[in-house]
């Protein structure tokens, strides 16, 4: 298939017949904002100039140890997938790239795979190597960690799949490789702490040797899960000293799942931003742990502060920071489409409320030690209703006002439940 998904004439007669009170709406919010000296036009720019990758694995149903309850017209292989993403890209324009996963999504013909995507509007994102499951046929087994395993075959096994990931990322166009391994134990005393994190950095520096010079390699950290006990990569402690002996091309990809509760995640921001280690995001929310729930459903203020975080960083940049924002969620309970559409607004919405903080008034209140009006700086821009200028952006980028009915309108689903091979049933896992 050639081009964007769906129909630019229903995208359009969508709009016009929403222009004239978005327009209202948007003229309304300027000369509010206008009155806090900000211009609604510059951050309307600064938003469409946003972008965060979807991954291809979030464009299907995903489950839980429990169970997958697909639906019909679901994407079964990474070309469909890849039509999904376009969906999500056309109507929404922030998720212009797509984050592949191996094995999961491997074809034989990269660059083929690379023009299709080109093609349906869309390039690719950082690769995600895949060592927290065995595939048919490999040698060795991950069952006992990849890489660091005590096994050392199991180790060059897991340094081989990442590098041929890198290869494959290099004929996609990709600039980075996301490492996250499930390795960990499950009892005190499984496994030596500390010789399992020698074995993970020794392997990982293999990886890293490989890596083009323009590349960078991202290390996801999470807490807990498959591993219960304890976990080699655990937080962003482990992260960062990783990341820091691995050398420059190494960062830190914080998962806002990822952490114990309550964690202070824009501190954590903060923190890697400070050292110039800030590598990437992977969003979603959570209400008991890594739940996988959908961006800024939760806990929108916490996005917000995330957001607010990365604005101060781009006002004082570190070396090389361009951080890889992705979404990362589970969508077991709604068509994937729509929740990647309304997680994009979410996140970049929060991005919008960042951009509005009245920063002066908000540096000079923590400079005079005055807590509340600092707090009220943030507070203002958090409640201010930005969707007038996220879908006025998107119109005007060839998207939909309001993405998600214009998919309703569009059929989409239903057509290709009647096209494409029903997905069988199981356990899922994203
Ligand atoms: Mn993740």
């Amino acid at each position: 298939m050639a081009g964007a998904p769906l129909s630019a004439d229903q995208i359009e007669s969508h709009n016009a017949a929403r222009l004239e009170a978005l327009q209202d709406e948007y003229d309304s919010l300027g000369r509010a904002l206008a009155r806090r000296g900000v211009a609604i036009d510059a951050i309307k720019a600064r938003v469409g100039a946003f972008s965060v990758a979807t991954p291809t694995w979030g464009s299907g149903r995903g489950g839980t140890r429990f169970a997958k309850f697909p639906i019909p017209g679901e994407p079964t292989n990474i070309h469909e997938k890849l039509e999904d993403c376009a969906v999500v890209q056309q109507l929404g324009r922030a998720t212009p790239r797509v984050s592949p996963h191996f094995p999961w999504d491997h074809v034989s013909d990269y660059k083929a795979l690379r023009e299709e995507a080109a093609e349906l509007g869309l390039g690719f994102d950082a690769v995600n190597s895949n060592t927290f499951q065995d595939q048919p046929g490999q040698p060795h087994s991950y069952r006992n960690g990849s890489l660091s395993a005590t096994d050392a075959g199991v180790r060059a096994q897991a340094v081989e799949h990442n590098i041929d990931c890198i290869r494959i990322g290099e004929e996609l166009g990709s600039k980075a490789l996301t490492v996250w391994v499930g390795d960990g134990t499950n009892f005190p005393g499984q496994q030596d702490l500390g010789a399992s994190l020698d074995r993970y950095l020794e392997a990982a520096a293999e990886i890293y040797a490989a890596l083009p010079g323009d590349w960078r390699m991202l290390l996801e950290h999470k807490m807990y899960e498959p591993a219960f006990y304890s976990t080699v990569i655990s937080d962003w402690g482990s992260s960062i000293l990783a990341a820091q002996q691995l050398g420059p091309k190494a960062k830190c990809l914080v998962d806002l799942g990822h952490h114990a509760p309550n964690v202070n995640i824009e501190q954590i921001v903060a923190r890697l931003h400070r050292f110039g280690k800030l590598g990437g995001f992977h969003f979603n929310d959570s209400k008991y742990g890594d739940d996988d729930l959908d961006s800024g459903s939760i806990n929108p203020h916490q996005l917000f502060l995330v957001f607010n975080e990365l604005v101060e960083a781009e006002l004082s940049p570190r070396d090389g920071f361009d951080p890889a924002y992705m979404i990362d969620q589970s969508h077991n309970v709604t068509d994937p489409i729509e929740s990647m559409l309304s997680s994009a607004e979410a996140i970049v919405g929060a991005y919008a409320k960042a951009l509005i903080v009245d920063r002066e008034a908000l540096h000079a209140a923590q400079a005079a030690n005055d807590t509340m009006l600092a707090f009220q700086a943030l507070r203002q821009a958090y409640r201010t209703d930005v969707t007038p200028i996220l879908a006025m952006a998107r119109m005007e980028a060839g998207g939909a006002a309001e993405p998600i009915f214009a998919y309703r309108d569009s059929g989409w689903r239903e057509r290709k439940a009647q096209e494409r091979r029903p997905v069988g049933l199981g356990a899922g896992i994203v």
